[in-house]
């Protein structure tokens, strides 16, 4: 109720967006990070004459409604991210505003800006107490991503009570001047006119990021609860609801949207004049810049290009790589055919080896780049990801695996909303030997095995990773993470690149074996070695790789029934049991020495995977 003058304006006179086409691509972006105030929103999409019947908006919270508790992307008409835990819209919008930009770079031309629109953000105290978007504040303001709008909900109240109990003392403006940002100031939040002047002030850019701060009052204009934490969250009550319709003057029953109201609020046709002046733009572009024209369209409409996937790098059988360096490989192969690929490391880049080759640096002044510095930033890294996703590109973003943490509620939210950003995790495990327990990580591949729409992705060697980016690129529904060693691992016989898209899938020994040794990554060599010391002990096994488990459908053809299964993989056995009736594996944290040394501590040797294996084939003979 506070923010609704600022809505309103926005919605209705400063926002270009046309109801009728939710998704013109040249719209401008508006990005309600404080996204428990759902109801905003929903009530301007539907009274710009968004697709949200009144229905919707009476079926609020409700089971399957259009109007869900915090905004979902791809579920509402007009919700360009899913917001709700605070600060990951922010994140979102400089991701958003960030793709803005490099597409402007790439596609517009002198007298052509057809990539041209603003990233407008609704943020909350909340929002801007939390870490990832002082994060992705700071990189905006160095980018200088001068179309980004912040909206700051100044109304000195949380869920706990008035912000004197954790946030008064901070100069918010300060801190983001001193990032970089130009800051404005809105007399008053409630009053139009001044609302007015603070939008045009901060839309008429000075080349740099703008954030203003509204005061407002939270549940403006009910006469008791206003302006306290109990307007948050709970109802406001019958007597309190009749008390503030009587203060605003407002007579009508609930639901109820007096026509000439309908009338005066509606977009659809100022939506629509300015979505054909910007299409006759398009259309000039087009006659000057044919080729242009159609790749812009073509990345716009998600699809990859014709012979994306050609030239893909053979990897030599017996050769050793570490996985990163295949994935790096790999990931230039296709750079160099899908444009929209642009990605980078929280300053890893060489470890991570997430660099395309003569791709350029992204920077203030030239954003014609396609490689990303983010600096150590890991959870805005993942957000502003998720961002450049929603707008049609096709980002990658690098760090060490054990920092996955860092990450997780974006990468959470981009297997929530069916994002399809590419999470490159590299540093797998104990494997990265002296940097010890506190960068080698235990728990983490179950944890993300854990999340659902997230595919996790370890590949054995190289040509399991040309599967692994090809499965990536191809997914549109959902994010992807891989999994990639620091270590050499040597090129194996069996592997194969569709084997990533079997998820499981046997690499060595029979079909019909005594004991099965099951194994991702780095440990499926260590399980072919062992398999062999079995045969010389008389012993079939065979060796099952499982680079993805959510590809996993029939697992009757790798795991026979009856047939004893051994789990080889280097982090916990968490979620293993699913698959699996013992395990090799690490229940404790790690270890500070060379990898070699750790993988011997740990029980990943040859001899002791095969031990473990007759182990489990007779355990009375220990
Ligand atoms: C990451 C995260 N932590 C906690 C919450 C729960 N939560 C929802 S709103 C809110 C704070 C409310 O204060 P503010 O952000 O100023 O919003 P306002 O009440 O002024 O609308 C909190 C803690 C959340 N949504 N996300
Ligand atoms: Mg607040």
């Amino acid at each position: 109720m506070g923010l609704a003058p600022l809505g309103y304006r926005l919605f209705a006179r400063w926002l270009e967006h046309d109801p009728s086409e939710p998704t013109w691509p040249d719209r401008d972006r508006f990005v309600l990070s404080a996204g428990h105030a759902s109801m905003l929103l929903y009530s301007l999409l539907h009274l710009s004459g968004y697709d949200l019947p009144m229905e919707q908006l009476r079926r609020f919270r409700q089971l399957e409604s259009l109007t869900p508790g915090h905004p979902e992307y791809g579920l509402t008409a007009g919700v360009e991210t899913t917001t709700g835990p605070l600060g990951q819209g922010f994140g979102n919008a400089v991701g958003m505003a960030l793709a803005e930009r490099l597409l402007a770079a790439r596609f517009n031309r002198p007298g052509h800006d057809v990539v041209d629109h603003r990233t407008v953000v609704v943020a909350s105290d909340g929002d801007l107490m939390e870490g990832v978007s002082a994060e992705a504040a700071s990189l905006a303001g160095h980018l200088e991503l001068h179309k980004l709008v912040v909206f700051w909900d100044d109304n000195e109240i949380t869920i706990d009570g008035a912000t004197d109990l954790a946030f008064a003392r901070e100069d918010v403006l300060a801190r983001f001047e001193a990032y970089g940002w130009r800051t404005v100031e809105c007399a008053d939040g409630l009053d139009l006119a001044a609302v007015d002047e603070a939008i045009e002030t901060a839309f008429a850019s000075d080349g740099r990021p703008t954030i203003v701060r509204v005061p407002t009052t939270i549940g403006y204009p009910a006469p008791t609860k206003s302006g306290t934490s109990k307007a948050h969250g709970a109802p406001l009550g019958a007597d309190e609801i009749a008390a503030t319709k009587e203060a605003m003057g407002w007579e009508y029953p609930p639901f109820v949207v007096p026509d000439e109201v309908s009338a005066h609020f509606d977009q659809r046709s100022r939506g629509q004049a300015a979505r054909n002046a910007w299409q006759q733009r398009f259309d000039a572009y087009r006659t000057d810049h044919p080729d242009r024209a159609t790749e812009l369209e073509r990345i716009w409409s998600g699809k990859l290009p014709d012979g994306w996937d050609s030239d893909l790098p053979v990897f030599e059988t017996g050769s050793k790589t570490a996985t990163r360096k295949t994935s790096e490989r790999v990931l230039n192969a296709f750079a160099a055919r899908v444009p929209e690929m642009i990605g980078g490391s929280a300053d890893l880049a060489a470890s991570n080896n997430t660099t395309i080759a003569d791709g350029g640096d992204v920077g203030a002044k030239d954003f014609s780049g396609r490689n990303l510095h983010f600096g150590v930033r890991e959870h805005a890294m993942a957000a502003i990801a998720n961002g450049m996703a929603l707008h049609q590109l096709r980002p990658f973003v690098g760090t060490f695996l054990t920092f996955s943490d860092y990450m997780r509620p974006s990468v959470r939210l981009a297997a929530l909303s069916h994002i399809p950003s590419i999470f490159v995790f590299t540093h797998d495990s104990i494997g990265l030997g002296e940097d010890g327990p506190t960068h080698q990580p235990i728990e983490h591949l179950a944890a993300l095995r854990a999340m659902p729409n997230l595919e996790v992705i370890r590949p054995a060697d190289g040509s399991e990773t040309v599967g692994a980016w090809r499965r990536a690129l191809t997914r549109q529904d959902g994010p992807t993470a891989l999994i990639l060693t620091r270590q050499g691992l040597p090129e194996l016989e069996g592997t194969d690149p569709d084997g990533v898209d079997h998820g499981a899938y046997r690499v060595a020994g029979p079909s019909d074996p005594q004991v099965v040794l099951a194994a991702t990554g780095s440990e499926v060599s260590v399980a072919v070695d062992a398999a062999g010391i079995l045969s010389d002990r008389g012993i079939t096994a065979s060796v099952v790789s499982m680079p993805c488990w959510e590809a996993v459908s029939d697992t009757s053809a790798v795991f026979p029934d009856g047939v004893p299964v051994l789990s080889v993989e280097a982090a916990t056995s968490f979620g293993w049991q699913r698959f699996a009736d013992a395990h090799v594996s690490i229940e404790t944290f790690g270890v500070s020495a060379p990898a070699s040394d750790a993988f011997a501590h740990f029980g990943f040797s040859p001899e002791n995977v095969a031990d473990a294996a007759q182990r489990l084939l007779s355990p009375s003979e220990e």
